[in-house]
């Protein structure tokens, strides 16, 4: 506890989500052995759960239950903290079945300061398997919990379709960063929109305010809107909430990837790869709009390379170019264009209606974030 009240409060709210897991860990752990598994095997899925599970920092899930108290306007019951807590933890374990792949395909070697779950002794290949089972654990707990409740079939589907958008822009991001062939030529801010769309706002920004609306009975709409997005005329309020979701997911993960390039893996808890790993990320799309030609070929020769020096090379490039000032100009007008677009949500009264608030908080969450 600190003499800050605010800070306390955080604390307190990150410790009642995690009593929640605790419960929701035993009853899949209790579930393996009830299916009769072998005392190893339902040691290792608890050591899966606990390595891999509720280390972070918990943004996505616990935005379920924000939401849910922002729409509900008031207290929730401990009946209901427990639903929206459950979905805040599906979310988390889809986050977990992401980044445990997510290591293996990108070559990572830390994750939440910790080795990644692959690396760990004995682990291996066996984390492909781990990753499988972290996403099944969604749907036996949304099945336990959710079964009766009319949302069911709604939560199913848009778990399944952001795991299937999530799924394409990894697809996409691998592909666009081959470790034999490296082409700076075929960057560009318009793919890396599209892969960060996809492999991180969908599931990151959209999923848990989606949650939270289903929860609350805002009705859903069985025929997508076509309608762009606009303040004067009335759309689809699950529409609305993406309009404004998926940018905020597409500066998360700006964010990120600045993130990958400049923080200290210590205050990260990651060590970034994505020079090495030849990736198309905001930085070198940042980087090709800025430099001479010296500096470019630097970028050709060094970008995509193994080793640390050619690393380096690249890292000295982006300084000379001003990345940081270029990143600061850039969250600054995300961050207007954001509030903008959010105050324009029409304010909302009932529990089934939205509320500004629901992105505000969220997007507070991640302002100037340095991890
Ligand atoms: C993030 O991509 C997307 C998913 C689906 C994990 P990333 O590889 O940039 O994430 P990180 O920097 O956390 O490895
Ligand atoms: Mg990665
Ligand atoms: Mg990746
Ligand atoms: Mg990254």
């Amino acid at each position: 506890m600190t003499t800050d009240p605010k800070a306390n409060a955080k604390a307190l709210r990150r410790q009642r989500f995690e009593g929640a897991w605790k419960v929701i860990r035993d009853e899949l752990v209790e579930h393996l052995a009830s299916e009769g598994m072998p005392s190893d095997a339902i040691e290792w899925f608890g050591k899966n759960l606990d390595y891999n599970v509720p280390g972070g920092k918990l943004n996505r899930g616990m935005s379920v239950v924000d939401s849910v108290e922002i729409l509900k306007a008031r207290e929730l019951t401990e009946e209901e903290y427990f639903q929206a807590a459950v979905l805040g933890w599906c979310i988390e374990l889809l986050q977990a079945y992401f980044l445990v792949s997510d290591d293996m395909m990108d070559g990572s070697i830390t994750r939440r300061d910790q080795p990644c779950w692959y690396r760990v002794q004995s682990v291996g290949n066996i984390a492909i398997n781990d990753s499988f089972m972290l996403e099944a654990a969604i749907y036996w707990l949304l099945k336990k919990h959710f079964r009766q409740s009319p949302c069911y079939v709604d939560l199913l589907e848009v778990f399944h379709e952001t795991t299937y958008q999530t799924e394409m822009g990894q697809l996409i991001d691998l592909i666009t960063a081959p470790e034999d062939h490296v082409d700076l030529s075929k960057f560009s801010l318009k793919k890396h929109r599209l892969i960060v769309v996809y492999k991180t706002a969908f599931y990151s920004f959209y999923l848990p305010v989606a949650c939270a609306m289903y929860l609350c009975g805002v009705p859903p709409s069985y025929i997508p809107s076509t309608e762009p997005f606009s303040s004067t005329k009335p759309v689809h309020p699950y529409d609305v909430a993406k309009a404004i979701l998926v940018p905020l997911g597409e500066y998360f993960q700006v964010q990120d990837d600045f993130l990958d390039y400049s923080a200290p893996p210590e205050v990260l808890g990651k060590i970034g790869t994505d020079i090495i790993d030849n990736k198309c990320s905001w930085v070198i799309n940042t980087a090709l709009s800025l430099v001479t030609p010296e500096q470019r070929k630097v970028l050709d020769e060094n970008y995509g390379k193994k080793g640390k020096e050619e690393e380096q090379r690249v890292k000295d490039v982006f300084k000379a170019v001003g990345i940081e000032q270029k990143y600061a100009e850039y969250e600054q007008n995300a961050y207007e264009t954001l509030t903008k677009l959010i105050s324009e949500v029409p304010e909302g009264t009932k529990e089934t209606e939205l509320k500004q608030e629901v992105f505000t908080s969220f997007l507070n969450k991640i302002y100037k974030r340095t991890k």
